[in-house]
């Protein structure tokens, strides 16, 4: 049986670190991340050496700024994990699923581990629907709580269904869509078929890691940056903003349809 290698993703505080333990136990090695003194904490799974996982630095951005941004995003880019178990604080949803899309775009497979649930019945203010939830994201979602140990069994199951559909991609604005359906048209025999959406957007958002390493011709550089131009006029807004914009509208769709603000609908009825 080959290896499967996975790495936990999420917000700092999401309970990255508390899931890693229970998923590996001891079996697990502390060391640094090359170069920084961040920690870098990798392990087995309990009960399945086949299955590897990685604790990633906790981020809120794919951004390269910080340190821990630039670990997460090379680390995910490069190759270097199978899959990935977006772990989500699901007190901070809204939050959380910011980071979440960043990940979706990368073309990763991804199974979100809902955590934090055992608080967010204690608040008692907000339902989640997570067939909705996992519906309109398009992965998997597996509600736990690391702190209690609950439901970690079957998100253990779930990293280990071979059948599990764990690809999709957050679709958006119709006019966004067609300037990053362009401008992967233009690169799509520079990068791997599976990153193209992520490049694109990328190059859309004028990330200067991107432009670089992607060593454009002339024409490919002049094509690309007239559908920026052209979008960023239709918009009447620059085009990082244009993205983040396009985000915060989906994550509002994901809001809408998933989540039940108990304490509004009472206020309703006072
Ligand atoms: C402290 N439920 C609850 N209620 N808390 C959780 C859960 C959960 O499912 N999972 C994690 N936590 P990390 P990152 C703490 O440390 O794993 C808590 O950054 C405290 N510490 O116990 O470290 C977890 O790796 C003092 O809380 O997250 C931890 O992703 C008072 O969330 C925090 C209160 O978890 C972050 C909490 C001295």
């Amino acid at each position: 049986m080959s290896t499967t290698a996975w790495s936990l993703a999420g917000n700092p505080n999401s309970g990255k670190t508390t899931l890693f333990n229970i998923l590996t136990g001891s079996n697990q090695h502390i060391g640094n991340w090359p170069g920084v003194t961040i920690e870098r904490k990798s392990g087995k799974l309990k009960h399945n050496n086949q299955v590897e996982i990685q604790d990633l630095p906790g981020i809120y951005s794919m951004s390269p700024y910080s340190s821990e941004e630039i670990i997460t995003r090379n680390y995910i880019l490069n190759g270097q994990t199978d899959r990935v178990l977006d772990v989500v604080d699901a007190t901070n949803l809204e939050r959380n699923l910011y980071l979440t899309l960043q990940l979706m775009e990368t073309g990763v497979p991804i199974i979100i581990g809902l955590n934090m649930m055992d608080r967010l019945k204690k608040e008692g203010n907000r339902k989640i629907n997570l067939k909705k939830l996992s519906y309109v994201l398009g992965l998997p979602v597996v509600s736990i709580s690391a702190l209690k140990n609950q439901h970690v069994d079957q998100l253990v199951d779930k990293m280990q269904d071979p059948n599990v559909q764990t690809y999709a991609y957050p679709k958006y604005d119709d006019r966004l869509e067609s300037a990053i359906n362009l401008i992967g048209d233009t690169i799509q025999a520079l990068v791997p078929k599976q990153q193209l959406r992520w490049y694109a957007i990328k190059l859309f958002e004028r990330d200067e890691d991107v432009t670089n390493e992607l060593k454009l011709s002339a024409e490919q550089t002049q094509a690309i940056d007239t559908t920026i131009t052209t979008t960023e006029k239709v918009f009447d807004d620059v085009s990082d903003s244009i993205v983040v914009n396009a985000r915060y509208d989906f994550i509002a769709r994901v809001m809408e349809m998933a989540v039940i603000d108990t304490e509004d609908f009472s206020m309703s009825w006072s």
